[in-house]
């Protein structure tokens, strides 16, 4: 079987979890190297075996008759198609970790008001910036959201995404910001892709609390069990800045999202360092995310809580940033770096994450490699699904991106280029 007839028979058998499939003639990226191997788990001649949505073997193309004799029953093998992937590269799914992809409206105007010298803080401090997503996002429908929200994952997917977080954070009240959360669940109910959800209600101070921080806070806390309950969130984040909450305020929010069982992230040390990090630490966070001002505290605190530092070079990039975060401070004390498109419309309006891989390079020179790495397996951990995503592994979820060029260095060196051709997430080949 080849790729080019392989969508219509996918469809039709992927719900079934029983289902060997053999993917052939690749180059392999697997991202899971142990000590003392190749770099990127580099395998030039490679081949995959997937039973349903996991993946059951990788090894060099030499071992694959080997490995089939061994997993499958004769007549599974007389049944077997093989796939062949004509020598495309083929990495984990990417991971978009941190997302903001449900909103209504957009902000191309706030653009040029910065390019006029406007900053982003004053824009925001002058009613702008999140306040305006949120009034366009609370008149949207239902439909209309989820449409909007449905198509930007469909384009992470075409640049090889297939586990995306979608955080809410533009309802800003119970009712709004439950419509979010549902368009964001019913997107990895509509799309082959694994979606988590994120509960960031603390990103703005709505208008009707306007002068009453506090209070919100108060409401939040309470609102958190009701979109529990409803199986809404998978986590739960935070704005933690001068402009947005203070870390007193976020300490609040962690701690109703603990007495849930809720893992926590949050946006920190953006804008200007106000003990974010540190503060995320404490409460074993998942990720701090963006952190241009991230200080030595907070980057010894987040290495001893392994919490993950969710890089946005997209944002660093948009809002024309100088100052960058402390990369080699974060190698030297081994914490994990991951990379996102930090998707919104305010800071970050992009839906390639390979371009991201790019930017990470070229503005915080993280190696290709390290970039890449942030992308899947440091994701995945970022995201508590480092067991089971973001590495091509035995026993990991059957997500991988092919690509059209010859080596994963390639993939941070082109930009603005569409390498992609396709994903398989799940065991599903949905080709580009
Ligand atoms: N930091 C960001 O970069 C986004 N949210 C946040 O807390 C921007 C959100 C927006 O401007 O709409
Ligand atoms: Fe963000």
């Amino acid at each position: 079987m080849t790729i080019d007839n392989f969508g219509t028979k996918a469809s039709q058998a992927s719900h079934d979890n029983s289902v060997w499939r053999w993917w052939r003639g690749a180059h392999l990226a697997t991202l899971s190297s142990q000590a003392g191997t190749p770099a990127w788990g580099w395998l030039p001649q490679g081949d995959l075996l997937t039973h349903g949505d996991q993946i059951a073997w990788v090894g060099p193309s030499t071992e694959s008759d080997a490995a089939l004799q061994h997993l499958l029953t004769a007549p599974e093998r007389a049944a077997l198609d093989p796939i062949d992937l004509h020598g495309l590269l083929v990495t984990p799914g990417l991971i978009d970790a941190h997302t903001h992809l449900v909103y209504g409206g957009h902000r191309a105007r706030e653009f040029d008001l910065r390019l006029q010298g406007a900053t982003y803080e004053e824009i925001a401090r002058a009613g702008g910036g999140i306040r305006s997503t949120v009034a366009a996002t609370r008149e949207a429908s239902d439909e209309a959201l989820f449409n909007a929200a449905l198509a930007r994952a469909r384009t992470l997917m075409a640049d090889g995404v297939t586990t995306v977080e979608i955080k809410s954070g533009y309802g800003l009240s119970l009712a709004h910001e439950a419509r979010c959360l549902r368009a964001a669940r019913r997107i990895g109910q509509t799309l082959p892709i694994t979606v988590r959800t994120t509960s960031l209600a603390a990103h703005a101070l709505p208008p009707e609390f306007e002068g009453r921080a506090d209070d919100y806070i108060d409401a939040i806390c309470q609102w958190l069990p009701q979109w529990h309950a409803e199986g809404l969130v998978d986590a739960v984040d935070g704005f933690c800045e001068r402009i947005a909450f203070t870390p007193a305020q976020i300490e609040r929010v962690f701690h109703a999202a603990r007495v849930l069982g809720l893992p926590v992230k949050l946006h920190a040390e953006q804008l200007s360092d106000s003990g974010g990090a540190a503060l995320a630490a404490r409460y074993a966070a998942l990720s701090a995310d963006h952190l241009e001002y991230l200080s030595d505290e907070g980057i010894a605190a987040m290495a001893a809580a392994g919490t993950v530092a969710m890089l946005l070079p997209g944002a660093y990039y948009f809002l024309r940033e100088t100052k960058l975060p402390p990369i080699a401070a974060l190698r030297a004390a081994g914490v994990p770096i991951a990379i996102a498109t930090d998707h919104n419309p305010g800071s970050s309006p992009t839906l390639s994450l390979p371009l991201m891989l790019n930017m990470a390079c070229t503005l915080f020179r993280l190696t290709p490699e390290e970039a890449m790495l942030g992308a899947t397996r440091h994701a995945a951990t970022a995201l508590g699904l480092g067991h089971s995503h973001g590495q091509l592994r035995a026993g990991h979820r059957a997500d991988f991106a092919l690509w059209a060029v010859d080596h994963p260095n390639e993939l941070a060196y082109r930009f603005g280029e569409r390498a992609g051709r396709g994903v398989v997430a799940g065991g599903q080949l949905i080709t580009a």
